[in-house]
């Protein structure tokens, strides 16, 4: 305060807003593209980022927030890599009266006066797409549908959620059938790992592959075409994010669809943190609308796509 009154009232209303975030990692095209929108966001909107990338662990994100705090920055933002273990740091950041928004990911927190909103998608809606769309296509088949899952990373919400709204629509018809269930950590190389594992136990027996984000489904496809099976053929893939890796799997006939899920949250944070500060009201939830792309629109659709 001492400092400020020596300076012009123009230069304070200058002042820049500070904004934390503490990222999740760069295990994915969607979470390049997601840092990617939170950096020029940030820039367009004349709010300073403090950056921090987790690498896909916990305690580097809370490491990264408690920093933030000890800066004592206008805001907080993070995308929790897990759902389950924030309380503590939550209740820190609340008691040094610095707001936190939730992006992408969400916490299972009972206490939902630890953050002020929490923007993203609905990702059990985005399970219930990709169910609905396998139900439909495999409507007139009469035998056992049999299903390898590649899950996202362990105890995060997309993975949680998309499981659940899969399996909420096909377990209407009691032919399919999840026969092998693993993490592959959102990544490619993990998502092609655990597919060449699933490949050895289960051989021609799998009928369709659902992976929790394109990046695995890519990984297994490399994985499909070792074994001498056609991806998109022989099994039906289906994935979510609807990245241009994706779009170009599908143009080349190797993948079916995905369901989309847009990374492009950065303007909406940098309205938030403004809001914020001036005090307004927010949403505790902000979802992101989203839609669904088979391969018969891969190639019209690819030249609109932004990431
Ligand atoms: O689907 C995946 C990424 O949290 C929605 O994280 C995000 C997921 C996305 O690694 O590709």
């Amino acid at each position: 305060a001492a400092v400020a009154g020596l300076l012009p009232a123009s230069v304070l209303a200058q002042k820049k807003l500070v904004l934390g975030f503490a990222q999740v990692g760069a295990e994915s095209e969607w979470r390049t593209a997601n840092t990617e929108s939170i950096k020029s966001a940030a820039k367009d909107a004349g709010i300073e980022l403090k950056f921090s990338d987790a690498q896909q662990k916990q305690e580097n994100q809370i490491k990264a927030i408690r920093s933030y705090i000890a800066q004592k920055v206008d805001v907080i933002a993070f995308s929790p890599v897990v759902e389950s273990g924030w309380d503590t740091v939550l209740r820190e950041a609340k008691a040094a009266k610095i707001p936190v928004v939730l992006t992408d990911r969400a916490v299972n927190s009972k206490d939902d006066t630890l953050y002020v909103t929490f923007m993203g998608s609905d990702f059990v809606e985005e399970g219930r797409k990709a169910g609905r769309w396998l139900v439909e296509k495999m409507k007139d088949q009469k035998g056992d549908v049999n299903i390898v899952e590649l899950q996202g990373t362990v105890g995060s919400a997309p993975a949680i959620d998309r499981k659940k709204g899969f399996e909420e629509i096909i377990k209407a018809d009691p032919k399919f059938k999840i026969i092998r269930s693993q993490t592959g950590d959102f990544t490619r190389a993990k998502g092609k790992e655990v597919m060449e594992a699933f490949l050895k136990a289960e051989g021609k027996k799998i009928n369709v592959l659902f992976a929790h984000n394109d990046d695995m489904a890519i990984g297994a496809i490399q994985a499909i075409e070792e074994a001498g099976l056609k991806p998109a053929k022989d099994i039906t893939i289906i994935s979510i994010d609807g990245v241009k890796g994706a779009f170009e799997a599908m143009i080349a006939g190797k993948l079916n669809v995905t369901v989309e899920c847009s990374p492009l949250l950065g303007p909406q944070l940098m309205n938030a943190v403004k809001d914020i500060k001036a005090g307004k009201t927010l949403p505790k939830r902000i979802v992101t609308e989203e839609g669904i792309f088979p391969m018969e629109v891969a190639a019209k659709e690819f030249p609109s796509r932004k990431y």
